[in-house]
């Protein structure tokens, strides 16, 4: 009351929520009136920011946390009144004419596609340092996630441009949902690797905002007093050395700090560097060092966030109000794009599975369609299941892996969740890759405003569910977009092999080892090995003889090891086009490595049995034939304890050993052949 005079009419509004949701307590710290008043003004920035990045605001955000939380103390089951069956969906098998056809078919179609990947999560399960994106999908080219997505993209551009009969201009767009952890690091990647050959102006990153926490079953939100931990700290001014080496473009180095760095490089990012190139600047984030108490230096201990709400991630359901607030899907809809395709941070795999995918959702004309691979049960990914309720109602739903075991053990299923005859669940695994027909898409989000059906998961201290170990929040996922959609919806989902499109890196070493024998690790090394497997598989399917794999133990994991093949999505992203590629009868003994990178390299009658490089530009055709025999590339073990390793290999357990190989450039047009 006494600060009230102190409060804009803006403020007065944002505190009069607080007070009517019954959150007084957020006041009950504060300093008298002219004490601390930034921080004061502070709070309800915060505030005002809660606000407004959640659909309804704040008092709809503390409503549906009461009920939620009130469901959850009383144990009612998400699924009540609802009986799980197996689901049919469209069943694809690598390589036959129906999987041609649909490749064929999403090909045609990408040229109307956007892609938005979610990428705010930190991944603490894996327990990488840096976002996940940035990590290499595979050390043998050394190719990065987020490389391997945009070159992907790329090559579906071209290639559906080629089919088209018009002068086809087309430019994929590309959406990125980051978060505070993960948004500066994502644009610096972009930023000092030129977009990975995508034009800056393709992609458009969407920041999603943490909610607030919530301290007990009234969803009291909680302060952050975490900072009684905290150092204050403050700035301290730094003098740089002027850079002299360079005589034509002129270097900016800017200092920023915390508190403007990321703004800095917005700033400039949303300007095209005000005309300066991008490598000629450079910032420096300076640390601020501690403050001093009294004359005796005591360090003074942070207490200014008795003025901050805590707050922690929502989920990745948050991408479809993002996207529906940011007024995109209508200009991707008034561009005439038809489809969206979602997709998660670590997945190498991925692409090999797109263009089919997509051409069933254009071919079975789905609204949605998810794409799933065959689930060992219990396997850390959701069930796609169908959900039949006792009035008659349907949905075909992902049901997290958390909640599908007990779910079936309620309806009459006392083994729960098992494999069947198959060596697998009955429930295909969500691999979370969503497509989405884009007009009716926004018809739904036009009435939703692209609110998620959002779940709560507190920890309880003991079985009276009164009071949380840890403030609690509300979550959602991005798959329960079709919970809201009525039943004329066309819902659908794919399965396609596990080996060709799923490979993510989740987990870090010591709990990869310890999943049982048989369920896929979902780590750094199984993700690498993935790739070269699902390579090799493909390759032999066009018709190349492609040598057995060995197994060998990285980091605690036994993985199959086959020989390192590894090539850039515009060589080939099709079977069709992998298929053109490659002709004659070709060999790849299991200790060999091929990495190509030119598109139009042609393996005629080759041997491989070493290492073999090639690159070429684009309007280069090189034919590749003959016996490729030297000393090759090694796999070396490395520990995942071995602080004198870079991270990014260490969690793998192996780095490659490069002795010798053959490698060839070819930096100009024309007809070539390589025959050693
Ligand atoms: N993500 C965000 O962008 N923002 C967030 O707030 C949180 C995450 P996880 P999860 O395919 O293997 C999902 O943590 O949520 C991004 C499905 O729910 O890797 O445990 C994050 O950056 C599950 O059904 O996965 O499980 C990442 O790109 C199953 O399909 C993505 O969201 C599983 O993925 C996923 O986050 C799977």
């Amino acid at each position: 009351q006494h600060n009230l005079h102190l409060l804009t009419p803006q403020q007065i509004e944002l505190a009069k929520i607080l007070l009517e949701t019954g959150q007084t307590h957020l006041f009950e710290h504060w300093a008298e009136p002219g004490v601390e008043d930034d921080e004061k003004k502070a709070f309800f920035d915060q505030v005002a920011r809660l606000d407004s990045s959640y659909p309804g605001g704040l008092a709809s955000y503390i409503k549906t946390a009461r009920e939620l939380l009130s469901d959850s103390k009383a144990g009612k089951n998400p699924f009540d009144g609802f009986t799980p069956s197996v689901p049919k969906g469209e069943v694809l098998t690598y390589g036959d004419n129906n999987f041609i056809n649909f490749e064929d078919m999403g090909v045609k179609e990408a040229r109307k596609a956007a892609f938005v990947l979610v990428a705010g999560g930190l991944g603490e399960r894996l327990g990488y340092n840096g976002i996940k994106v940035a990590l290499p999908a595979e050390t043998t080219a050394g190719t990065l996630f987020l490389q391997n997505y945009i070159e992907s993209i790329l090559a579906l551009q071209d290639a559906s441009c080629r089919l088209a009969q018009d002068d086809c201009q087309t430019k994929i767009p590309l959406v990125i949902m980051t978060s505070d952890d993960t948004h500066a690091r994502t644009i610096e990647l972009l930023e000092s690797n030129s977009y990975f050959g995508m034009e800056p102006t393709q992609v458009k990153l969407l920041k999603q905002e943490k909610v607030a926490c919530l301290d007990d079953n009234d969803a009291r939100l909680a302060v952050d007093l975490r900072n009684k931990y905290r150092i204050q700290v403050s700035v301290i001014t730094l003098t740089l050395k002027p850079h002299d080496d360079c005589q034509t473009k002129i270097p900016l180095v800017i200092m920023t700090s915390d508190d403007t760095h990321a703004r800095t490089i917005e700033l400039l990012e949303s300007n095209s560097y005000f005309g300066m190139e991008p490598t000629q600047v450079k910032l420096l984030k300076q640390e601020k060092v501690a403050c001093l108490d009294d004359n005796d230096a005591r360090l003074a201990v942070d207490l200014r966030n008795r003025y901050r709400i805590q707050t922690k991630p929502h989920g990745h359901g948050d991408v479809h109000a993002l996207l529906f607030s940011s007024g995109i899907l209508k200009v991707w809809h008034d561009a005439g794009l038809r489809w969206v395709l979602f997709f998660q941070d670590t997945n190498g795999l991925l692409f090999k599975a797109i263009p089919a995918a997509l051409g069933v959702s254009a071919t079975r004309q789905y609204h949605v369609n998810s794409l799933a691979v065959p689930r060992k049960a219990k396997e850390a990914i959701g069930g796609i299941t169908k959900l039949t309720h006792a009035d008659g109602r349907t949905m075909v739903i992902n049901v997290e892996y958390n909640q599908l075991d007990p779910l079936l053990r309620a309806t009459g299923n006392p083994n729960g969740d098992v494999n069947c005859e198959t060596g697998y669940s009955p429930f295909p695994g969500n691999i979370n890759q969503l497509i989405f027909e884009l007009g009716p898409y926004i018809d739904e989000l036009t009435k939703t405003g692209g609110a998620i059906k959002e779940f709560v998961n507190p920890k309880y201290k003991d079985a009276s569910k009164t009071s949380f170990k840890s403030s609690t929040r509300l979550e959602c996922m991005m798959q329960d977009y079709p919970k809201t959609l009525p039943p004329s919806a066309r819902v659908g989902f794919t399965v396609m092999d596990a080996w060709l499109a799923y490979a993510p890196v989740k987990n870090n070493p010591e709990d990869a080892a310890k999943v049982p024998k048989g369920n896929p690790y979902h780590s750094a090394t199984s993700g690498e090995m993935a790739i070269y497997r699902a390579n090799s598989l493909i390759l032999r399917k066009v018709g190349v003889q492609v040598a057995d794999p060995v197994v060998q133990v990285f980091n605690g994991q036994e993985v199959e090891v086959w020989p390192r093949i590894t090539w850039k999505p515009k060589w080939g992203l099709t079977f069709a086009e992998i298929k053109r590629k490659v002709c004659g009868s070709s060999t790849i003994s299991q200790r060999s490595t091929m990495v190509i990178k030119g598109r139009n390299v042609f393996l005629e009658d080759l041997s491989v049995d070493g290492a073999l490089l090639i690159d070429a530009v684009d309007d280069a055709e090189v034919k590749v034939r003959g016996s490729v025999q030297n000393k090759g590339w090694t796999l070396e073990n490395i520990d995942y304890k071995d602080a004198s390793v870079p991270e990014e290999l260490r969690i793998r357990g192996f780095k490659i050993n490069k002795i010798e190989q053959l490698e060839k450039n070819y930096c100009e047009s024309g007809n070539f052949t390589l025959e050693p």
